[in-house]
């Protein structure tokens, strides 16, 4: 069994919830710092942001991202990891703007796929373009991987130069359109990675639990928070991000896997500084 200390992502907003759907979602600046504070004292050590406007909602605009990032930064030492998903829609050049601000890490979404009842749109152009703007500005990619055939475009892409082979690999299980979150769509695409391959996975909704369970056996990370999930258990709504990524750290404890340190999870990464 790997003793690996286990590296948290805490998703703490997301794009497609509304304050109707969860009444704790933090929006504004100050509300995401403070609950990217929390999630890091309970053990989280990559934060997954996205941001929302005046309006609260969904945007990729350079100056609320700096905005955000100086708050979080003023409260807390975590890794920083833009999203370049952005909501469905968004523009490819909105989606790689926030990247010019050099955080840690920066998403980049592996396929075109539906989305619910929309498509999230990732062309091999557009994934070439957000890979060249992540290269650029000397970020480290996360590959977000929704489905098997992705994977395949993830080895042709990296065969061709088109995205980085260095990266951290999410596994984002449980979106409509997407593979579900299952152990044996798991599994089948661990087998898949390169030895050395850090990968982490994401369950959402009621696979959230499963998926980090799961995961920590297998020696690979987690992500969790609200973007991904809104429950605690069935019917019971999550008080807040940071009570998600307790239940993980509690059962990564009872599988002798401590919650990374934020440089732990650097050096596990391959991330500078
Ligand atoms: N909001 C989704 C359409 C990412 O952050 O990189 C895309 C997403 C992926 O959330
Ligand atoms: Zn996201």
């Amino acid at each position: 069994m790997s003793n690996t200390p286990l590296i948290i992502s805490a998703a703490i907003v997301g794009a497609e919830l509304t304050r109707e759907m969860y009444p704790h979602l933090p929006l504004t600046p100050d509300e995401i710092a403070e609950a990217a504070e929390d999630a890091v004292k309970a053990g989280a050590s990559i934060i997954h942001l996205h941001v929302r406007d005046e309006e609260g909602n969904p945007t990729q605009r350079v100056d609320v991202f700096e905005t955000v990032t100086e708050k979080i930064r003023n409260r807390c030492d975590c890794i920083l990891q833009y999203s370049t998903g952005g909501a469905v829609g968004t523009p490819v050049e909105l989606r790689c703007n926030p990247v010019s601000l050099k955080p840690d890490m920066a998403t980049l979404s592996m396929g075109t796929m539906n989305f619910g009842s929309e498509i999230y749109e990732n062309t091999e152009e557009t994934i070439t373009t957000i890979a060249k703007a992540i290269c650029d500005n000397g970020v480290m990619a996360e590959l977000e991987v929704f489905d098997f055939g992705q994977i395949e475009t993830v080895s042709r892409m990296v065969k061709k130069g088109l995205i980085p082979a260095k990266h951290h690999m999410d596994f984002v299980l449980g979106v409509p359109g997407g593979m579900s979150a299952t152990i044996s769509n798991l599994v089948m695409l661990v087998t898949r990675l390169k030895e050395g391959q850090t990968w982490a996975v994401a369950g959402l909704g009621r696979g959230q639990l499963p998926m980090t369970m799961h995961a920590i056996a297998m020696g690979g990370h987690v992500r969790v928070g609200i973007e991904d999930n809104i429950y605690y258990k069935k019917g019971e709504l999550a008080v807040s991000n940071a009570q998600l990524v307790e239940r993980a750290v509690r059962i990564a404890a009872e599988y002798e896997r401590p919650a990374a340190t934020v440089a732990q999870a650097r050096e596990i990464l391959g991330l500078a500084g």
